[in-house]
């Protein structure tokens, strides 16, 4: 609830204010400003109306003692910030109001935003919803993250090719951060240890400063905003005057540019070698400089006593990125503040938690001794210290160890360290305790749990979906914003025709602009009739993107052969990229653009057949996509998904859903019931099974007609020269680790039935009305309070 309504501002104040902060701020007159300067000035008119919430928030927490949650993560994917500001202040009318009479077009202020886009994919973005799900519940929290100068890489094609260019969010102001040059700390790493009476000091060869940036997160009615505070690294001595003045101005700034490394690039799911250090230290960095803030902030508030440091603090660890966590909380609680190793221990384990993201062996992260003693000697010292304690207080078998032939095993560590450790679907869950985890379940049995993943129906529903938004608004009232179980209410109206009119009509209006939007800048002209098939999501070979592609391509090998059969018209739209080291991957890319070049080309098969892919899928573009979906491709190998949180986007705006028994789509298909879930595909158990199969791949090809086909013509170059797909194809033919082939003829099938769904729109409606209607669970609001409950015992 709004304390003040009265307080919300007018479209006529709102004008002023903006030109107040044309003028004072950006320095410009309205006669001379540029779109850019236009938005910052709304951006600090909506800035100046959230600082306020924001630091109530904080004194309330800090006068009521209140426990705080502090979510660390390497990342944080943001996006567009104003538009998901106007909407939780719920200001929309005012500004568009206040901008019309100014004389502006709202839209092209909002896109003129660059996203922030601090992240890879499904992990950043889960942080940023969690950090709009925290402020939109009231919770006293930070996010901690680091503010990379360069967040994820631009893509671009050529020939059909990935490209990278370095991404620059940060070459112009940012209007949401506030720098806090008082809270900076020393980071070190390297030198050695000394041990004098049992006290050991380290003595860090190197060190950095992080310097603090804050940006609020304000919650939805605009009632709390909590801080994401992001580090940025500085060189711990700016200049080097010595040599500056003896004219090696280059040797001069050396320490501030190597210092400045540090914050300077997101660290792409890479598969090279290259960099390892680096993102150990960027590790370091962000875990060290959270928790030396959160000692301090809870050594200000409650006293130096941090024996209640696990009642008023939860730390929650974003996958393993910041598990150093647990040895540096020890290292501070004994090393600076005195405490004993026991201690130390039994402190950090009740205040650290851990989230698992991924059961894919080479994602688990590991470090070489070497390196580790390298760059953290006194850490590596501490792991061996919590590695025997856990051997001693346990009996555990021999295997169970954090470090293992040279090697520390940051999942391990994590578990060991963590006082709840969870998984983000029901399913991963269970995988999680069977599976990577099984040794450390059967010792510890209550430390495992469950936390079904979700997303903010601010941004993906109210924001991302005018017209959805508004008929929801119409039918069930404005409730579901906040409380996103009351979308059940639309259940009675499945039946209803003038409903189904309506809900048709408003997806309507979103295939309309993305069509006009893929014209414009593809040069695919799409009819909105068509069946819009969508797969965005990161280019990985478990996410099964070949699988897609080659369905395609057998799909039009069979109009072509008959191009007066009752074809339903599709157009398959695919987004995302792959990481720069990831060949197989890339060259999927490479085969889709070269796929879709030739059948957009046909006329033959252009009614029923067209692809797009739009380059550089980010959130502003899945905000376009995913409300335009018809059908929403999760085909991911059973068993590799952690989850998803596309799927539930997708579910949440309209779509269908045509998937494996993977991740959190066991779930929306139990939701949304079987009937309105177009299932194909091996389960986790049987996909296991059928990788042990000798030879399943070529057995499953020579099986399947439809994917013969699709290879043959990949291979006698019907879309581009062959020689760039040989060695996909023979990873197809004979090795296949994501079944791709034991999987093809079922989902061939399923998307005919998808086909013959399609043909009846009132059906395919009720079917799309029930899945918006079961997809309250998946409100990011529901994983925090899960969170509040389970793990973090807040609230
Ligand atoms: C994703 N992980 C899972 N990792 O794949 C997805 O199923 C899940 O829904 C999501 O987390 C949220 O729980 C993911 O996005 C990364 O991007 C890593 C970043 C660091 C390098 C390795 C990949």
């Amino acid at each position: 609830m709004r304390p003040d309504l009265t307080e919300l501002p007018s479209a006529k104040s709102l004008a002023d204010q903006i030109l107040y902060h044309l003028t004072h701020t950006q320095g410009r007159g309205p006669e001379f400003a540029t779109v850019f300067d236009w938005r910052l000035a709304v951006s600090y008119t909506i800035r100046d109306l959230i600082v306020t919430p924001w630091m109530a928030g904080h004194r309330a927490s800090r006068d009521q003692k209140l426990k705080r949650v502090y979510y660390l993560s390497m990342e944080f994917l943001i996006g567009r910030i104003l538009e998901d500001a106007i909407i939780n202040l719920e200001l929309e009318p005012q500004m568009e109001e206040a901008l019309s009479t100014l004389g502006l077009d709202e839209h092209e202020i909002l896109d003129d935003e660059p996203d922030a886009a601090l992240g890879n994919g499904g992990l950043g973005r889960l942080a940023a919803c969690f950090m709009e799900s925290l402020s939109s519940l009231g919770v006293p929290a930070f996010g901690y993250g680091i503010r990379y100068e360069h967040g994820l890489f631009r893509q671009r094609f050529e020939g059909g090719q990935q490209v990278e260019a370095p991404e620059d969010w940060l070459n112009q102001p940012h209007p949401w951060e506030f720098v806090r040059i008082d809270y900076s700390y020393t980071i070190g790493f390297k030198g050695h240890v000394e041990t004098v009476d049992g006290q050991s000091t380290w003595l860090p060869g190197e060190s950095v400063i992080a310097r603090a940036y804050d940006t609020p997160v304000i919650g939805w009615q605009g009632n709390w905003a909590n801080t994401l505070r992001l580090w940025g690294a500085q060189p711990t001595n700016l200049f080097d005057l010595h040599r500056f003045n003896a004219g090696d101005y280059a040797a001069a700034a050396e320490p501030e540019a190597l210092a400045r490394t540090l914050s300077r690039v997101l660290y792409p799911d890479d598969t090279t070698d290259q960099g390892k250090e680096l993102r150990l230290k960027q590790e370091y960095f962000l875990t060290s400089a959270a928790l030396q803030d959160i000692i301090r902030r809870f050594v200000a508030e409650h006293g130096e006593n941090l024996a209640h440091l696990p009642d008023k603090v939860a730390i929650q660890l974003n996958d393993t990125h910041p598990a150093i966590a647990g040895p540096e909380l020890i290292r501070l609680l004994m090393d600076e503040h005195g405490l004993s190793f026991p201690e130390a221990l039994d402190l950090s384990r009740r205040t650290l938690n851990y989230t698992n993201h991924t059961l894919l062996p080479e994602a688990l992260e590991r470090w070489s001794t070497w390196l580790m003693g390298q760059v953290l000697p006194r850490h590596l010292q501490i792991i061996q210290m919590i590695d025997d304690d856990h051997r001693a207080s346990t009996h555990r078998p021999a295997h169970v160890a954090i470090v293992q032939h040279d090697e520390v095993r940051m999942g391990e560590l994590a578990f060991i360290m963590a006082g709840k450790v969870n998984g983000v679907s029901a399913l991963h869950t269970d995988l999680v305790r069977s599976t990577v985890f099984a040794d450390l379940h059967k010792l510890h049995p209550d430390r495992i749990v469950n936390e079904t993943n979700g997303v903010t129906p601010r941004r993906w529903l109210r924001l991302a979906n005018p017209p959805l938004a508004r008929l929801l608004d119409q039918t069930i009232g404005t409730g579901w914003t906040g409380d996103l179980d009351q979308l059940d209410g639309l259940k009675a109206h499945a039946a209803d025709a003038a409903f189904l009119e309506a809900l048709r009509d408003a997806k309507r209006q979103n295939k309309e602009s993305l069509s006009n939007g893929l014209l414009a800048d593809l040069g695919v002209k799409a009819d909105p009739d068509a069946l819009f098939d969508v797969q965005v999501k990161r280019m990985h070979e478990y996410k099964r993107q070949l699988l897609n592609i080659l369905e395609t391509i057998a799909l039009w090998h069979r109009i072509h052969a008959s191009p007066n059969g009752d074809w339903v018209p599709r157009l398959k739209i695919f987004g995302g990229k792959a990481a720069p080291g990831y060949w197989i991957a890339k060259t999927v890319i490479h085969l889709i653009n070269d796929v879709a070049r030739t059948i957009n080309d046909d006329p033959v098969t252009s009614k029923y057949l067209k692809i797009a892919y739009p380059p550089n899928y980010n959130v502003s573009m899945a905000e376009k996509l995913i409300p335009a979906a018809d059908l929403s491709e999760q085909i991911s190998t059973a068993g590799k998904e952690a989850s998803g949180t596309g799927n539930m986007k997708f579910t949440m705006n309209g779509a269908l859903t045509i998937g494996t028994l993977d991740g959190a789509n066991v779930e929306i298909r139990d939701l949304v019931g079987p009937e309105n879930f177009f299932l194909f595909g091996l389960t986790a158990e049987e996909a296991a099974q059928e990788k042990a199969r000798p030879g399943h791949a070529r057995l499953a090809i020579e099986k399947s007609e439809d994917m013969q086909v699709a290879l043959q013509l990949i291979a006698e170059g019907r879309f581009g020269r062959p020689e760039h797909y040989y060695a996909l194809l023979d990873r197809t033919w004979n090795d296949d680790p994501f079944l791709v082939a034991s999987d093809f003829d079922d989902y061939f099938a399923c998307q005919r039935r998808v086909d013959a769904a399609y043909k009846d729109s009132r059906d395919w409606d009720r079917m799309s009305t029930l899945n918006i209607a079961s997809s309250g669970f998946f409100s990011s609001d529901r994983t925090i309070r899960g969170y509040m409950k389970d793990i973090w015992k807040v609230g």
